[in-house]
């Protein structure tokens, strides 16, 4: 077990710390280091790690990150993660700060810190990661020498929430604000997409589940997530399903977890978690935005995707702006050299350029008034053309929505009509759940290669309905937004719903070089983009109605969106399954008020059917009805 910490350690750093290595050299030998503990209005003291350029010939703007993943991994100008060796050469002065209850800042650490309007303005006790943030900022430019009064802030993942939860009354310094893979809300990004819950993330709850006790810069929470560790499975998927209902995994790991028993109470969209989306927060803006995803994401993809919506929504005449490239969880923050996702080539350097093009000039130009041409409103990559592209807005306005229809003989239709008298059918057994990776893959901390994984392990299973459309006679991009709108009947009376785009290489692909000799391209079902619906909350998050057995429902399904060009010559093919295990947890397909709490017994098959009349609306503005 000891010689095991050690790895998970290094993978917690590498998740979380989101980059290669800068050079600690040079930032020792331009930059010099000060801590402090900056009181919050409430008097809770946070730490703060300040690096500030030993040039003093220039003022400089500050660069923000605020964190709950040890501001402590700067120390000893070690700066591993971001910002970016660009960033760091045109010298900012640069700041990290352990957020509240975490390694070592004072006060309570709490999920998703909900957001109080009006913080500027709010009496010492209603705080927030905004009033924090405001806090922070106002001490730092009457505090830190050299500064120019203009600050911008950045983080990746739950980094990325602080940013985004800044925005709201923002300090009049903060001039340029990055959420990057940000978190928006936890009902869509992360543990819980649209109602089912990630069993994959089984481990990971352990890392914001426990109070720690001291300040400390080192986790405390080493021995819970061992318990997972202990003596590591090779099989996820065996591991997850010997573990039966999720109620086991209650008593056996989480069984003095706060944020499990948050996740498990709150089974719905209540208010626990509607009053944790940034979401509703986004008006009013006054920072220039920069929102950074990537299209392979598998923890936060709502995230970016709805922040930037949602301010271009609430706030028209900022300069609001995303940046959609194709990595996986913060990818445009480490540099490979080879840019590839699990098995899939997208070229060199991607990340380089994104640094050094996009992220290095949105900074420049509004922290330093550099002479810089703005940035498009959305920088898109292309993952299928495997290039970038410029849009006036996202979705791209004038793109036409494709629509997929189910077809006799799995054929998939573009643009045909489907006929209702079509039913396909399968048996989706709990016991027996489609896997979500064609790997064998171990305890993930968290997913990450089943974003652009060959889904051919799928089509070949009974219990997955797969709809191929005929070879391409000429590329064809879709861009935007995507909603399946299902027609479905069971005998159960519950049952999830996963959809997948998937783009079908030609039979005679060559094999990538970078990839073990066994995966093989041609033919390879590339994963473009899945979703998830838990079927009882169809029609409302905050109210879940069961189904009536035999009854023809519909089940309108969001999926994120994409930007993909088909190529001449391959195929499109749509999935449709209702497991995806260990990704998700299991759907009893007994309606049962609470999954957490369902026995072995409330786990039946059931017989899905799904109608020719469902369709699939991919590319532009698609609406849920
Ligand atoms: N997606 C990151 C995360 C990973 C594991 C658990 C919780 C969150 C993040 O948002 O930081």
């Amino acid at each position: 077990m000891k010689n095991l910490l050690p790895t998970l350690m290094l993978y917690l750093l590498t998740t979380f710390s989101y980059a290669q290595q800068v050079d600690s050299t040079y930032v020792q030998e331009h930059y010099t280091k000060t801590t402090y503990n900056i009181a919050m209005r409430d008097g809770i003291k946070l730490y703060t790690i300040v690096y500030t350029p030993k040039d003093r010939s220039e003022k400089y703007p500050i660069l923000l990150n605020r964190t709950c993943y040890n501001a402590s991994k700067y120390d000893n100008y070690k700066a591993i993660g971001q910002p970016s060796s660009y960033l760091v050469r045109d010298k900012y002065i640069l700041v990290y700060q352990d957020v509240r209850g975490r390694y070592m800042s004072e006060g309570t650490f709490t999920t998703l810190t909900p957001n109080i309007p009006g913080n500027n303005k709010k009496n010492k006790k209603d705080i927030d990661e905004s009033s924090d943030t405001w806090d922070t900022i106002d001490w730092l430019i009457k505090n830190i020498k050299n500064n120019n009064k203009k600050v911008g802030m950045y983080g990746i993942s739950y980094p990325g929430f602080y940013t985004a939860a800044a925005i709201p009354d923002a300090h009049p310094a903060l001039k340029a604000s990055s959420p990057q893979a940000p978190i928006s809300d936890f009902f869509f990004d992360d543990f819980i997409h649209q109602g089912a819950f990630l069993q994959s993330y089984t481990a990971a709850f352990a890392v914001f589940g426990y109070q720690k006790k001291a300040l400390t810069k080192q986790p405390w929470y080493t021995e819970q997530i061992m318990r997972f560790y202990e003596n590591p499975p090779k099989d996820g998927y065996a591991f997850h399903l010997s573990q039966g209902p999720l109620k086991n995994i209650t008593e056996k790991y989480h069984f003095d977890n706060f944020f499990w028993k948050e996740i498990s109470e709150h089974h719905t969209y209540d208010s626990f978690w509607q009053k944790r989306s940034i979401l509703p927060h986004l008006k009013d803006v006054s920072p220039a935005v920069m929102t950074v995803g990537g299209w392979f994401d598998a923890e936060d993809l709502y995230g970016p995707l709805n922040i930037y919506k949602t301010i271009e929504k609430n706030n028209p005449k900022v300069r609001n702006t995303i940046v959609m490239g194709p990595w996986d969880h913060g990818g445009w923050a480490r540099e490979r050299g080879k840019t590839t996702h699990n098995h899939i080539y997208f070229g060199d350097s991607v990340s380089t350029f994104y640094q050094k093009e996009i992220e290095r000039n949105f900074f420049a130009h509004h922290l330093k008034d550099a002479e810089i041409k703005q940035l498009p409103e959305a920088y898109m990559y292309d993952t299928g053309a495997k290039t970038w592209k410029k849009f006036k807005a996202w979705p791209p306005e004038n793109t036409p929505t494709v629509k997929f229809y189910f077809g006799k003989n799995g054929k998939l239709g573009i643009n045909a009509l489907g006929n209702e008298k079509e039913v396909f059918e399968y048996l989706s057994d709990p016991a027996r759940p489609v896997p979500y990776t064609s790997q064998i893959e171990g305890l993930t901390f968290t997913p990450r290669k089943y974003m652009s994984d060959d889904q051919r392990h799928a089509s070949k299973r009974p219990d997955v309905l797969t709809f191929v459309s005929d070879e391409l006679s000429e590329d064809l991009t879709l861009a935007g937004e995507i909603v399946a709108k299902l027609k479905v009947s069971m005998t159960g009376t519950d049952a999830d719903f996963i959809v997948k785009i998937i783009d079908e290489y030609p039979v005679d692909h060559p094999n990538y070089n970078h990839n073990p000799a066994n995966i093989i391209m041609g033919g390879y079902q590339q994963l473009v983009r899945a979703e998830v619906l838990r079927g009882r909350f169809r029609n409302s998050f905050e109210k879940p109605e069961p189904f009536e057995p035999h009854n023809t429902t519909d089940v309108p399904i969001r999926l994120q969106d994409i930007l993909h060009t088909f190529k001449k010559g391959h195929k499109i093919v749509i999935q449709v399954h209702s497991t995806w295990f260990p990704y998700i947890d299991r759907n009893p397909q007994k309606y049962v008020e609470n999954i957490f709490e369902a026995n072995e017994e409330d786990f039946v098959k059931s017989t899905i059917r799904v109608y020719g009349n469902s369709v699939v609306e991919v590319g532009g503005k698609v609406s849920l009805k």
